[in-house]
């Protein structure tokens, strides 16, 4: 029987550890943006992946409740319930109310997610409305709720059972989360995929109330159903390579296969936390297969003597890679605490892929053949790609002679306040330089369709006209030579019809800047404008209109005046159709238009996204396009 107790010490120290949590959030969590309520969530799964790993549970369900909580569930052992010897209270109430309590009752083994910030549930605790524990332990059930982290009653048998686990249900405090406290099924799916993906056999259902949407992952595959997963609409890809060892404390899985695009995707991971800026075990496994391919073509000859030797970048064409280890006491560093800083990951990593990937290469002769051509070609790419960058490169940025024809340039030199138009089509194109404000406005138009990037080496995406013209207007430079500081615009806004042709230009430009100029797309450069659907004329009165839901509410908003009035809708097909002063009052007046920012969606998997998009089968690409919402996000500006 627990005493019910007049605040203590213990207690004091509960509640002034949740103040500080309450008070600076973002120290803990990151920060109070849906980024930060997403936290939450993670951090609650993670302790039952935890479970998982250490092979006490198989099965975690994430719940999406309509009234705006999540429980996770597993069938691990259930958080302990014996008495806490030094705190006095049970060991279930000290996980969720002390900070970093977490897994200090277990002494084997190492918590392996822990969350990229490692802060424990009580912090979730700490951060929500009200959260309910259930333990089902020994025969028990136990139940316990806590209102803003603070116990409501103390811990109570609910129930016997012959089960075991673990259930956590919060509802996030709204008083905290001031942006957004509805939870995003897609990010949550996403992440969800990826640990099934990332800890093999682990079942993992995520339900959905609010739209009664169920979805199961399962993978025994593990990373080998990952790459099949990433390479699902490639082409020529090379039989796949995987492995699983640990050594000293530290687990390492890897995946590799080959493909036969020109881009490379290396996918790395510390303990389930995807490594976005690498680290010590993504410079293992850089260095080990660079050494490996080199030390095969050798070998066999597919290198003459006098050839220097294949470059990281040479071998890593066309090359999709997952890289997962897990390690106790990960140190994450870097500008976005996503680089891992275990200085011994490198050479383990490196070790244990080297001496397996060369007998996959002994083993598979025709992959290897596939892997080593591939390299060999991309060294004759790289030296023709030189030429043509050398080629395009500006020596004098503001050298007018320098610029293309078909630029109609802006009179400002200040990059902070000039735009650049990229518009559909030389009809549009020249409409658009007449409505426009020539102060700060330049337009470039687009004769056709510009290459698609994707499939073509840079040499070839280079030797395109309408690429060329664009690189020297903006004045960056392109690739490894990118400088966003020189770009002649802090604007560039593509403006093309608002039909399937003008979504595909659309998609091909973003994927250009994306591949070759991304940091015009992180610094916020890449706007799309949205030009009207219809104009609509009632009575002497002119409505532009930009979706149907617009035009339906335009025309029964004038319904109920004077019935007489003649009501004239007009479709645009086309931006050519519209006369100069029309483009500029819809479309490029800074007052009146709506433009979109181009942003990057953080789906862990952009490089994925963009592959589907543009790769050689058509299914999936036409489907990106249709909703290709999924990049472009909704900015008025
Ligand atoms: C510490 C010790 C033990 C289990 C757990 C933590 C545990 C925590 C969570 C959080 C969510 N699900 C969980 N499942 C288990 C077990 C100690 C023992 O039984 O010997």
């Amino acid at each position: 029987m627990i005493e019910k107790q007049e605040y203590n010490e213990n207690q004091i120290q509960v509640l002034e550890g949740f103040e500080a949590v309450r008070k600076r959030p973002g120290m803990y969590i990151g920060s109070t943006s849906s980024e930060g309520l997403h936290h939450l969530v993670w951090e609650v799964v993670d302790n039952s992946i935890d479970e998982a790993l250490v092979g006490y549970c198989d099965e975690i369900t994430v719940h999406i409740c309509k009234n705006g909580s999540v429980s996770v569930t597993d069938n691990g052992r259930g958080i302990p319930v014996g008495i806490h010897k030094k705190l006095g209270r049970p060991a279930v109430e000290v996980v969720l109310t002390v900070l970093h309590a977490g897994g200090k009752f277990d002494n084997e083994g190492y918590k392996v997610s822990g969350g990229l910030h490692g802060v424990g549930v009580s912090v979730v605790n700490a951060l929500s409305e009200w959260l309910e524990v259930e333990v089902k332990r020994g025969g028990k059930v136990y139940w316990q709720r806590y209102l803003f982290g603070i116990p409501e009653n103390d811990l109570e048998v609910i129930n016997t059972t012959t089960e075991t686990g673990t259930k956590i249900t919060f509802k996030p405090d709204e008083t905290i989360f001031l942006e957004t406290t509805e939870f995003d099924v897609n990010v949550i799916r996403n992440r969800l995929r990826e640990l099934a993906f990332l800890n093999q056999g682990i079942s993992i259902t995520l339900i959905d109330d609010r739209d009664e949407t169920e979805i199961f992952y399962k993978y025994d595959g593990g990373l080998l159903s990952f790459l099949e997963y990433l390479n699902q609409n490639k082409d020529g890809v090379s039989e796949p390579f995987i492995c699983s060892e640990k050594k000293d404390e530290m687990t390492v899985n890897i995946a590799v296969q080959y493909n036969d695009s020109y881009t490379s995707a290396i996918y790395s991971f510390a303990n389930n936390i995807r490594t976005h800026e690498g680290g010590y075990h993504e410079i293992g496994f850089k260095s080990g297969i660079t050494r490996v391919i080199n030390d095969y073509a050798r070998r066999y000859n597919l290198l003459k003597k006098t050839d220097p030797n294949l470059t990281g970048d040479d071998v890593r064409e066309g090359l999709t890679a997952i890289i997962s280890i897990k390690l106790p006491d990960p140190e994450f560093g870097g500008q976005t605490k996503t680089k891992l800083g275990n200085n011994e990951a490198r050479g383990i990593t490196e070790s244990i892929f080297t001496e397996k990937f060369m007998k996959y290469l002994e083993e598979n002769p025709e992959s290897a053949k596939k892997i080593v051509n591939k390299s060999v070609s991309a060294v004759k790419a790289r030296e023709a790609a030189k030429k043509a960058r050398e080629l395009t490169r500006r020596k004098n940025v503001l050298e007018v002679s320098a610029l293309p024809g078909k630029l109609a340039d802006c009179s400002s030199k200040d990059a902070s306040i000039s735009e650049l138009f990229i518009v559909e089509g030389d009809s549009a194109g020249g409409s658009a330089k007449q409505g426009r404000d020539r102060h700060f406005q330049a337009i470039l138009p687009l004769r056709g369709k510009i290459i698609n990037v994707e499939k073509g080496l840079l040499d070839k995406t280079l030797a395109n006209n309408e690429i060329r013209a664009m690189i020297t207007a903006l004045g960056t430079g392109i690739g490894e030579e990118f400088m966003i500081e020189k770009t002649r615009y802090h604007k560039i806004i593509i403006m093309t019809d608002a039909d399937v042709d003008g979504a595909h230009i659309r998609t091909l430009l973003i994927t250009f800047f994306f591949r070759y100029m991304r940091p015009l797309i992180e610094h916020g450069y890449i706007y799309i404008a949205q030009s009207p659907l219809y104009k609509v004329t009632v009575g002497r009165e002119v409505f532009y209109v930009y979706n149907e839901e617009q035009k339906d509410k335009v025309l029964a908003g004038t319904g109920n005046g004077d019935k007489h009035l003649k009501k004239v809708i007009q479709r645009y097909k086309g931006l050519g159709e519209m006369n100069p002063t029309q483009l500029w009052e819809t479309t490029m007046d800074p007052n009146e238009r709506t433009l979109h920012r181009v942003v990057l969606e953080d789906t862990n998997y952009e490089e994925k996204v963009f592959e589907t998009l543009m790769g050689d089968q058509v299914e999936p690409r036409r489907k990106f396009i249709e909703d290709n919402a999924q990049f472009a996000i909704n900015l008025d500006i």
